[in-house]
């Protein structure tokens, strides 16, 4: 019973440590061209070393959600959040930089 809470305990800290770590470390972009229709987005980026990018770099993201996409518009400055889904880079979280 004791080992179950701590396992539940460790569980709860990782995960509120992870939350902390997205919201303070999101990657400074700007959008160079958006495919609405494609669902997918051109972002010129600074290093993301969580990524494994160590330098800047231009690519193209798909969008977790199409509808993401409405908010930017090419030329715009963003922050934003990805990881690696099946392979493949995936912009989680994307909002204009203030
Ligand atoms: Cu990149």
């Amino acid at each position: 019973m004791r080992l179950i809470s701590s396992l539940i305990l460790a569980l709860a800290l990782s995960i509120g440590s992870q939350g902390a770590l997205a919201q303070s470390d999101l990657i400074d972009g700007q959008v160079i061209k958006v495919d609405q229709s494609a669902g997918k987005i051109t972002i010129k980026h600074g290093p993301a070393k969580r990524l494994g990018m160590e330098s800047g770099m231009t690519m193209v993201y798909k969008a977790q959600d199409p509808a993401m996409l409405k908010a930017v518009k090419a030329g715009n400055k963003i922050k934003f959040d990805a990881e690696q889904v099946n392979g493949q880079y995936t912009v989680t979280k994307i909002e204009k930089a203030k």
